[in-house]
């Protein structure tokens, strides 16, 4: 029997890493009965962190999944990543997540990640809920955290628990909403009770304040706050369902996943007051047809629609598409159209609880499922009906901060290194492989330090490819400033049949970011017109390595206008060596420079940090565009040279305790400063001179 969407709760953990996402999401499954025991991060026994990359750095580098069956329905929980590298799977969580479970450390409220994280959930609107953790440890105050939490979204977050003692003495919650005090065993099973006496002012006030905030929802609730001074019991729970499910109101919890404190209820009120699949708003798709914008309701009569958000590829396992059905029913043998790629069948079908797995015949509209042996489907793509196509959002994946350089250190294995790192690539869609065979490098961008060497390591084990990192080159250019006017002239008459090429032509700049301009002034044939486009060659060829550094040369208007030939030596090959020769002659000629990208960056880091960050910028030869406050947050912008930014997101991290980020994009190209332009000149003799 299947699940019915509205049995069903897709719950999605995020927040700063270590905040305790995924031992709360192990304390959750635990008291569901899921498993047996309540696993440790530093045991590395969770049922989320399973693979071996993340027990040996005991933190999630995947989201994971854990089904737990809660009442009479089931809830899907969806543990995410903290680390910034892997803001993907973050990303990829939060679009099957029906709500949002943000995971505070009461020891240090809302940090950065947290920020960074969220911003994504306000962007969609999601409902959300703050659950405050770790409150068993010394030195943490929920008041305090329920204060950061405020001061970082706002008035509509408000606690809908209070915790029962402080630190060792941490022993259980008051829900305001029933207004019971529970404690939990060890097993996470409640017992309701009367709220301490000492306890019972605080108690009160907050369900005020509650109240009032879930009246503030709807404007008819509010009314009726305004005239009876409280809401029913009745208006209570409709208003509090309503107001998480618009994302108008964010309720706060107190936990402390490590005791299992909290968690069942945490699963409780997961069930009874957030949203189903079919309660939040309505997803929008593209019509793959018409390309027209449609809705997409959550029902499971409707048109099969299925989103994979995540193949998890493993050894001894194969892969497995994590996907949610987003409106219709499944069922195994079921033929679809993956609107990206082609024919599917949907084959056998699981529940995912870490790294176990539970065959099902189907599921409902709103279910999150684990397909298997799928031909052709990649992370993102839409699987559908033949008789409705649609193309379901993909979230918008951030830029690669970071770029290195990677080769086999086998010679001969850049093939298969290239195919494990498109079968990664399938998993992961925030990193990208690019061969440049201007640099003869084959690039690997991403989105930090921590993904590329995940990488580096997931190539080893299970590709069998042992790579080596390098720094990436530059890819400078190089244009001229003057104009000049030159020959170019190949002769060769000893014996045999002789070569002959002549031509004049005219360099000069162009503007930056033109390219490339050829142009034919010969008049009365004193070149013969077949033999201007082997002029024209043999210049393109020249550019190709610039007489300075090495570097493509650019922005350059090419004129020949004059020139001479010979009846019977003249060729093309002759053309094309003496167009080549004239243009190397004049461009040294035409006051050569190098030019070097420059990347425009925004940086976001914690008002403390700005002058540090600002500094570092000026001292990478950067400049400031601009400043601005985001919160407690400044977002500084600027624009840096491309060599001086390689490794800047490790940089920028060790200078601001973790907390700084940052985002670039290619802007322009400028000419390098004298000292860089010596240097690369002297690198370029060198290398030539080694051959
Ligand atoms: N004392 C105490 N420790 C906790 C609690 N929750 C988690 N921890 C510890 O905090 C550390 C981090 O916990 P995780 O569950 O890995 O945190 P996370 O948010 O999943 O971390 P990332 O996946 O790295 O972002 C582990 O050593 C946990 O044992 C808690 O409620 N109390
Ligand atoms: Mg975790």
């Amino acid at each position: 029997m299947t699940m019915t969407t509205d049995k069903i709760r897709n719950l999605g953990l995020i927040g700063q890493r270590g905040a305790g996402k995924t031992t709360l999401a192990e304390a959750m499954a635990y008291s569901a009965g899921v498993t047996n025991r309540l696993g440790v991060i530093t045991d590395g026994t969770t049922l989320s962190d399973y693979t071996d990359e993340e027990k040996s750095r005991q933190t999630s580098l995947n989201l994971s999944l854990l089904r737990c069956p809660w009442k009479s329905g089931k809830i899907n929980i969806v543990d995410m990543p903290g680390h910034m590298d892997f803001t993907g799977d973050v990303l990829a969580g939060i679009a099957v997540a029906d709500t949002i479970g943000v995971v505070i450390n009461a020891g240090g409220g809302v940090e950065v990640g947290t920020l960074q994280f969220f911003h994504y959930v306000e962007k969609d609107n999601k409902p959300a809920f703050f659950i405050v953790n770790r409150l068993d440890k010394e030195n943490t105050d929920f008041d305090k955290n329920v204060a950061s939490i405020q001061e970082a979204f706002g008035s509509k977050a408000v606690p809908v628990n209070l915790p029962i003692g402080k630190a060792n003495d941490f022993k259980g919650i008051i829900d305001l909403i029933k207004m019971k005090a529970i404690t939990f065993d060890d097993k996470g099973k409640q017992t309701p009770g009367d709220i301490p006496a000492d306890l019972k002012d605080d108690a009160d006030a907050a369900r005020e304040k509650m109240i009032e905030s879930i009246a503030e929802t709807n404007d008819d609730l509010l009314e009726k706050f305004f005239e009876a001074g409280t809401l029913s019991d009745e208006d209570l729970l409709t208003g509090l369902k309503s107001g998480i499910a618009k994302g108008g109101f964010y309720p706060i919890l107190a936990a402390a996943a490590t005791s299992n404190i909290g968690a069942s209820s945490l699963l409780d009120f997961t069930f009874d007051y957030a949203p189903s699949p079919a309660e939040v708003p309505v997803l929008k798709a593209v019509d793959d047809d018409t390309e027209k914008e449609i809705e997409i309701p959550c029902k499971s009569a409707d048109p099969v629609a299925v989103y994979v958000f995540k193949i998890i590829s493993e050894q001894h396992v194969g892969d497995l598409a994590l996907a949610k059905v987003f409106a219709g029913t499944i069922k195994s043998g079921v033929d679809v159209v993956n609107v990206q790629k082609g024919n599917e069948r949907i084959g056998q079908m699981f529940e995912i609880i870490g790294k176990d797995r539970k065959e099902i015949d189907g599921a409902e509209a709103g279910d999150i499922v684990a397909l298997v042996k799928l031909k052709d489907t990649h992370s993102g793509n839409s699987l559908c009906l033949k008789s409705r196509k649609v193309v379901l959002p993909i979230p918008d994946y951030p830029e690669p901060v970071m770029d290195m350089a990677i080769r086999p250190k086998a010679k001969g294995d850049d093939e298969k290194m290239g195919l494990a790192l498109n079968k990664l690539g399938e998993s992961d869609p925030t990193f990208k492989m690019v061969q440049d065979p201007a640099l003869k490098q084959t690039l690997l961008f991403g989105q930090g330090p921590t993904q590329v060497d995940l990488l580096v390591e997931k190539l080893k084990n299970r590709f069998g490819v042992e790579v080596d990192l390098d720094r990436p080159r530059i890819p400078y250019r190089e244009t001229i400033k003057g104009t000049t006017e030159i020959q170019g002239k190949y002769k060769k008459q000893s014996g045999g049949r002789g070569q002959y090429g002549d031509c004049w032509l005219r360099l000069s700049p162009l503007d930056r970011g033109v390219g490339f301009e050829f142009a034919d002034e010969i008049k009365g044939g004193v070149i013969p017109g077949k033999f201007v486009p082997s002029v024209e060659k043999g210049v393109v060829e020249a550019m190709l390595e610039g007489g300075l550094c090495g570097a493509q040369v650019v922005d350059v208007k090419v004129t020949v206008y004059f020139g001479s030939f010979h009846a019977v030596d003249s060729s093309d090959m002759a053309f094309k060596v003496a167009a080549s020769m004239g243009f190397k002659d004049g461009y040294i000629k035409s006051k050569p420079i190098i030019l070097e990208p420059i990347f425009n960056i925004t940086v976001f880091a914690p008002d403390e940090f700005t002058g540090d960050v600002m500094g570092d910028i000026s001292s990478r030869r950067g400049k400031i565009i601009g400043m601005e406050p985001v919160g407690r947050m400044q977002r500084i912008r600027g624009s840096v040279p491309q060599s001086e930014l390689y490794k800047y997101s490790v940089d920028l991290r060790s200078m601001s305790q973790g907390q700084a980020v940052y985002t670039r994009d290619f802007s322009h190209y400028e000419e390098v400063p004298h000292d860089v332009s010596s240097k690369l000149k002297e690198e370029y003799q060198t290398s030539k001179q080694e051959g």
